[in-house]
């Protein structure tokens, strides 16, 4: 008779009930301070199952290493064709013909300037036509750089191969010069820088001597007489020209 007629109190004492503790609050507690709380009932049953939850995120992890380079791909099929370019200007011929023309007309010009240059390089040379002509730039030098420069100047060391080229080449340099005739390649056998034995000698007498250390080069004296010297003594550097 007593719990029926306490029953709605103990429903006032029961806020929250949980599994583990019962939890009573403010209000309720007031009123079982004037009437004596019950025992907590059992609990209830458990309730529907909820509905499912959202699918959960896990940490995502570190990204890899790029992979190798996979095969190369088919080739494509042909593009279609561009669009047709329009037509381009006629070309002007014109300007090329002109630009020739001068180029052809200066040619004759300079060719006609030399041709001066060399009648008047022959007249100071006293050059006679289809003869050889010597010059020289009056400096002495030793052997080796005389053949250098009458190189350089596509011509050769003055080498006379009669009486009348040897006076000429005398006439000319004034002094001791060299001649493009040496015994270097066989001692005692004197031959062309060019090539070949000698068609034309004027030694002085008792020369060639191959004096102490040896004497392989050529000198063409004052005198227009020959004589064997050491090629590394300076004398004058003549160059020969060909007819
Ligand atoms: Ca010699
Ligand atoms: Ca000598």
């Amino acid at each position: 008779m007593f719990l029926s007629s306490s029953l709605p109190v103990l429903l006032l004492c029961m806020l929250t009930a949980s599994s583990s503790e019962i939890k009573i609050s403010e209000d309720a507690l007031k009123t079982c301070s004037a009437i004596t709380c019950g025992i907590p009932g059992r609990d209830g049953r458990d309730g529907p199952k909820g509905e499912k939850g959202e699918r959960g995120q896990g940490l995502r992890g570190l990204q890899g290493p790029p992979g190798k380079m996979g095969p190369p791909g088919n080739t494509g099929p042909p593009g279609a064709p561009g669009i047709k370019g329009t037509k381009g200007d006629r070309g002007d011929n014109s300007v090329v013909e002109t630009k020739l023309a001068n180029l052809e007309a200066e040619m004759r010009r300079l060719k006609s300037e030399l041709d001066h240059v060399k009648k008047l390089q022959a007249f100071s040379l006293g050059k006679t036509p289809g003869k050889k002509f010597y010059v020289t730039n009056g400096e002495r030098m030793p052997f080796s750089k005389v053949k250098a420069q009458c190189a350089e100047l596509q011509a050769t060391v003055a080498t006379p191969k009669n009486a009348e080229e040897n006076k000429a080449i005398q006439d000319m340099a004034g002094s001791p010069a060299f001649l493009g005739i040496t015994d270097e390649v066989t001692e005692g056998r004197f031959m062309y820088v060019t090539g070949g034995r000698l068609a034309y000698s004027n030694w002085k007498r008792d020369e060639p001597n191959d004096h102490g250390s040896g004497e392989d080069c050529v000198i063409l004296l004052q005198d227009g007489l020959w004589n064997d010297i050491s090629c590394s003594s300076s004398f004058l550097a003549v160059c020969e020209f060909p007819a």
